[in-house]
């Protein structure tokens, strides 16, 4: 299928894999791009070198063009900003805040700049600023997310800004595909579907938490401060949403986060830790090598698109 975004990038279908924290590494994101999507190397909160490695180990594994997230919350995004010009990278997207300072950088160095965006207000922004695509991510994501859903957020970016758009949150099969296209959206970018991948990383009992999920079992904490995200319930987002009713303050609800996911993707700790995860969860059913996903995915959205 080809779209402004399969030319864009030089990819064999409208599909990205999300930069998800501590998910996203290397053996992920090579399987993806070797599948014919585009991988992406998470950048999230690591160090820049330990970014500059992985891309190498991505590099290593494929020849196909893979991309990297940059989460612009972290302390090190200045510097993976960097990191990812002197890589020879050449397509970035950016999460949890606005790019701006470094886009003349990366349009110097040819690089692609996709933010990811929760609004329209911040798409037009975007495209003002020069980014050459956009994500419209939907609150059925996981991780860090925003108030609207993927169904009303689609279509208003799409009508908003004139550079191609590319949907995110509660896409998981498809008919997620085939529905977001009809929004006018020209690609999709998947996390949690790719999280239970065979070439996923992810401790099993992650991956077989989101297999079981059901439809109900995601929660949002944090919306009282204003940093709502989305994981499957559990102990930890059950302690978490007492501790905000009591009313304590965003530090102190930070502070009994640190660590957790990475407690729940390596460790394996469901319990308590935090286990991100999108909406799409409950529908979710096998452990799958990402080329047979990619592969289900296209054939049935192609058959209903009638492409
Ligand atoms: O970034 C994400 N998802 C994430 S980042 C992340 S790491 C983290 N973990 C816990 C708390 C905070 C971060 C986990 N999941 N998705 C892309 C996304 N970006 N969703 C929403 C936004 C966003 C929000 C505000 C983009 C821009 C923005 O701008 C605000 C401003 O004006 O600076």
């Amino acid at each position: 299928m080809k779209t402004r975004i399969t030319e864009l990038l030089g990819i064999e279908h409208p599909i990205i894999q999300g930069g998800m924290a501590w998910v996203a590494e290397h053996h992920l994101a090579a399987a993806v791009s070797e599948a014919g999507g585009l991988g992406l190397i998470g950048g999230a909160n690591a160090p820049a070198e330990v970014v500059r490695e992985e891309i190498r180990k991505a590099k290593a594994l494929t020849n196909k063009p893979i991309g990297v997230n940059v989460m612009l919350l972290s302390p090190h995004a200045a510097e993976v900003a960097k990191v990812v010009v002197e890589e020879g990278i050449k397509v970035v997207t950016t999460g949890a805040g606005t790019p701006e300072k470094y886009m003349d950088m990366w349009k110097a160095a040819g690089i692609k700049v996709i933010p990811v965006v929760a609004s329209v207000a911040l798409a037009k922004r975007m495209e003002r600023y020069g980014a050459d695509a956009i994500v419209a991510e939907g609150c059925e994501s996981g991780g860090h997310i925003g108030e609207q859903t993927t169904m009303t957020l689609v279509p208003q970016v799409a009508d908003a800004v004139s550079i191609p758009v590319i949907a995110a949150g509660g896409i998981g099969d498809g008919r997620g595909i085939a529905a977001v296209f009809m929004l006018g959206a020209e690609a999709v970018q998947l996390g949690t579907r790719f999280v239970v991948s065979k070439e996923s990383i992810v401790h099993e009992n992650y991956k077989q938490r989101i297999i079981k999920a059901k439809d109900i079992d995601s929660a949002v904490t944090g919306r009282t401060h204003g940093h709502p995200v989305r994981s499957l319930r559990n102990q930890m987002t059950r302690e978490y949403a007492r501790l905000e009713q009591e009313g304590k303050s965003f530090e102190e609800l930070e502070y009994i986060t640190l660590g957790t996911l990475r407690k729940a993707v390596q460790e394996g700790d469901i319990t308590n830790g935090t286990v991100m995860a999108g909406q799409i969860a409950g529908m979710i059913e096998k452990e799958q090598t990402c080329k047979e996903m990619i592969e289900e995915m296209m054939e049935q959205a192609e058959t209903l698109l009638g492409r």
